[in-house]
């Protein structure tokens, strides 16, 4: 047996391993503890990967579905019926009638993203979705309508004070927005930052992990996050705690903001939200202190009502604050083995992409290239010739992932051609008329050049394939060349033509991604627990001349009258008076895992609720709940949680409610994308939704 340092690749996190190797196959995986940016930090999931490798899941061969039944198939073959039946489609009905959804397992592994893409590009179609915009897109919208300070955001490590809204990283592993977030050795991280006197401020309905380490945890009721956070920025404009020198230089609209949030007095705030309004303001003049930090949310913020309005709010907190890079001051590290960006005390003005160009058959513009995919089902239903036919799924489970359950079902059905490249018969797989089966982690070779622009430090990490791969699978990236090859396309990846007559080697591949960087991938390839680059000492550079006008736009038309509609929201419903919010599984990767033995703690997910309303329904953990929301219902088992407040209910997504047993309930038979939907990204309200529960009589033994 052999002991072999690498790298786990199931989240963006990218942990150092240390990883038993025996008969060709991956055993017990362990945090490695030399490794430089991680420490020593594995997660349960992380080192459960073996299983989802070895285990009875894992497919080892491509399939073709034939009525219901899928039966393994040469992957040449599948690729090349599938090249077939894509070039038909495109003949017949055009490029657009094909469309790519990008899961989370399609960013993990460097070549997946490129290659795709290149092939998508080569269709002609702009019908490409992700995971993005039914995730954290209103960051994406955010952006563009604000516009971008182009020197770089304080760093966690250097900052003073820290606001984590909606997000969770003791258990994500959330990468916030660049700005070295609380992702590698995450309780070591905190506490270390704690130690050197950074003050965490939470916001969060729930006592989490991370919110029982922080000085100031405020819990609101859900979905009334925009109050909040316009709340703060009255006590923040009202006292001038705001930065003038940077809001003078930099920032249009700020006199319009203080008008806009005036009527959010703290005693407003408390009447919406339950925050105490002496609480509301001490975390306003806390943050404002700093000097240094930074707001950073995740999908509580992201998934609620108003999600573009309130993201929107959290970032002005920043901007108002001036949470930036100066011109001067060192600037983040960028390039190690990718291409360096350089810093500069400009702005570039908010573009709202989706205001021209494109628009798509739902009405929806273009967001960083992107079609929105609370959209895409209509994208497959809604008749007409530009109606997508084909739709290909690269490390995704859009079954499980998108809202309105029995819709996606009846969509991804309409297809004349599913394809998902999924190392598993996901619920996705199972529908699909073909399934590519693909490499995983330990059988392919790797370098953190996608990963490092979320790393806390100047890191770089390679890592060689550690078992063979079986014989019936191959790369995801080799899948879209072998399409593109078989379509007769030709291929750029990242900016260098791709030789198609010739298979390229996959080292090859990763040594031309990261050849761009300040390391040389030799002395990383070397170094069997990753690299820190040596310090880069480039200064924030001055604004160019043309830009020197340029401003943030802190408060557009459209923002300030969605402001106006979430301050008029009541959210309350008696129909449905309680509120289901989302919250991860550490044990789990969205749906990737349930069905490994032993490793979620509960063979189901528990529907978590305070137990005075457990108790004043009559039951106790282990109950059967009918969980009901405006457009369906779900049963599920209860389990009491003193760390949900009263009238929330907290359960996790990613669970089939039909497979495994009746025990997994599927949240996105409660979620829609007929409501409630945020203009831009077509965002569907995931957190936060009006539910009511009632006891089903059924009890199952809880398990500990
Ligand atoms: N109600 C509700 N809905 C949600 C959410 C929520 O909080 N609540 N969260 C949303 C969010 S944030 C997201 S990101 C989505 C998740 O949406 P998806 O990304 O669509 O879902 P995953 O379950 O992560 O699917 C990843 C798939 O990749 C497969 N896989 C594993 N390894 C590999 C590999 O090496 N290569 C390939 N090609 N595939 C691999 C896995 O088996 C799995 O089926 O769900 C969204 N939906
Ligand atoms: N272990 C594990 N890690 C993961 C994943 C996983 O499935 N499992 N998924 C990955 C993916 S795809 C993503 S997108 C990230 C997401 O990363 P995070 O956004 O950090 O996800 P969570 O840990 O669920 O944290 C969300 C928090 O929002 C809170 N919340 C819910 N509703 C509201 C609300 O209305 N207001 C406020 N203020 N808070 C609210 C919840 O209580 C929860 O603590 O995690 C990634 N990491
Ligand atoms: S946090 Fe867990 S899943 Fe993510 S990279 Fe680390 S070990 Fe892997
Ligand atoms: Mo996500």
């Amino acid at each position: 047996m052999a002991v072999e340092a690498s790298y786990c690749r199931l989240c963006q996190a990218s942990c150092g391993v240390m990883v038993d190797v025996a008969d060709n196959r991956v055993g017990t995986i362990l945090g490695d503890p030399d490794n430089l940016l991680s420490e020593g930090y594995s997660c349960p999931k992380g080192r459960r990967v073996g299983d989802l490798m070895n285990g009875p899941e894992r497919l080892t061969a491509a399939m073709r579905r034939l009525g219901s039944q899928h039966t393994p198939i040469p992957v040449d073959e599948a690729v090349s019926e599938i090249g077939d039946k894509i070039t038909r489609i495109i003949a017949d009905h055009g490029a657009d009638s094909v469309a790519m959804f990008m899961g989370t397992q399609h960013h993990f592994a460097t070549l997946t993203d490129p290659f795709a893409r290149a092939w998508f590009k080569a269709t002609g179609s702009r019908k490409l979705f992700s995971t993005m915009t039914i995730d954290q897109s209103a960051k994406w919208v955010a952006t563009k309508r604000i516009g971008e300070y182009l020197g770089g955001r304080q760093s966690f490590s250097s900052s003073d004070v820290w606001l984590l809204a909606g997000t969770n990283p003791l258990v994500s592993l959330n990468g916030g927005n660049g700005d070295g977030p609380i992702m590698h050795n995450p309780y070591a991280a905190l506490r270390a930052a704690r130690r050197r006197g950074l003050t965490l401020i939470v916001i969060d309905p729930r006592k989490t992990e991370t919110s029982n380490r922080a000085d100031l945890h405020l819990r609101p009721r859900p979905g009334t996050d925009a109050v909040v956070f316009a709340g703060l920025l009255n006590v923040i404009l009202g006292e001038d705690l705001h930065d003038q020198a940077f809001c003078a230089s930099y920032v249009d609209g700020i006199e319009q903001l203080r008008t806009a949030v005036a009527p959010v007095t703290p005693d407003f705030v408390e009447t919406v939200s339950g925050i105490g309004r002496d609480d509301l303001i001490v975390a306003a003049r806390m943050f404002a202190a700093g000097p240094r930090g930074m707001v950073s949310t995740g999908t509580g913020i992201c998934m609620g009502p108003h999600s573009n309005a309130t993201e929107h709010l959290a970032t002005a907190l920043n901007v108002v604050c001036g949470r930036y890079l100066r011109e001067g001051e060192v600037a983040g590290s960028t390039g190690v083995l990718g291409r360096p960006v350089p810093a500069r005390a400009a702005v570039a003005l908010p573009d709202r992409t989706w205001e021209s160009g494109y628009h798509s058959r739902s009405g929806a513009g273009l967001l960083y290239g992107q079609l929105p995919s609370g959209t895409l089902c209509d994208e497959i239903l809604t008749p007409g010739p530009d109606r997508v036919r084909a739709l290909i799924v690269s490390g995704g489970n859009p079954m499980l992932a998108l809202p309105d359950h029995a819709r996606v079902r009846t969509a991804m059905q309409q297809l004349d051609l599913l394809v998902t490249i999924d190392s598993r018969l996901s619920e996705t797989a199972e529908l699909a008329h073909y399934v590519i089966a693909p490499t995983m982690m330990y059988e392919r070779a790797d370098n953190s050049v996608s990963m490092e622009r979320f790393f806390s430090k100047p890191f770089a990490m390679q890592t060689k394939a550690l078992v063979p791969a079986p014989a019936g699978v191959i790369e995801d990236w080799q899948f879209f060349y072998r399409l593109a090859r078989l379509q007769g396309y030709e291929l750029r990846v990242a900016g260098n033509q791709v030789n198609m007559h010739s298979e390229p080697r996959p080292e090859d591949l990763l040594a031309m991604m990261a050849s761009k960087g300040r390391v040389d991938l030799a002395d990383v390839a070397a170094s069997a627990h990753g690299v820190i680059a040596p310090s880069d000492v480039s200064l924030v550079a001055p604004a160019l001349p043309d830009e020197t006008d340029n401003r943030l736009d802190i408060l557009p038309h459209d923002v300030a009258l969605e402001l106006n509609t979430a301050l008029a929201d009541s959210g309350h419903s008696t129909e449905f008076p309680m509120s289901l919010i989302v919250q991860r599984m550490r044990e789990l990767m969205n749906s990737l895992g349930t069905a490994v033995a032993g490793l979620p703690k509960y063979p189901r997910n528990p529907a978590q609720m305070n137990p005075g309303d457990l108790a004043a329904l009559g039951l106790r953990t282990g109950s059967g709940i009918t969980i009901t929301s405006a457009h369906g219902s779900i049963d599920a088992v209860a389990q009491a949680d003193p760390s949900i407040p009263p009238g929330v209910v907290a359960i996790s997504h990613g669970w089939s409610g039909t497979r495994d047993g009746a025990l997994g309930a599927n949240v996105n038979e409660l979620t829609t994308t007929s409501e409630q939907i945020q203009t831009i990204n077509s965002m569907p309200m995931l957190t936060s939704v009006p539910v009511r529960v009632s006891g089903t009589g059924q009890f199952t033994e809880p398990v500990d």
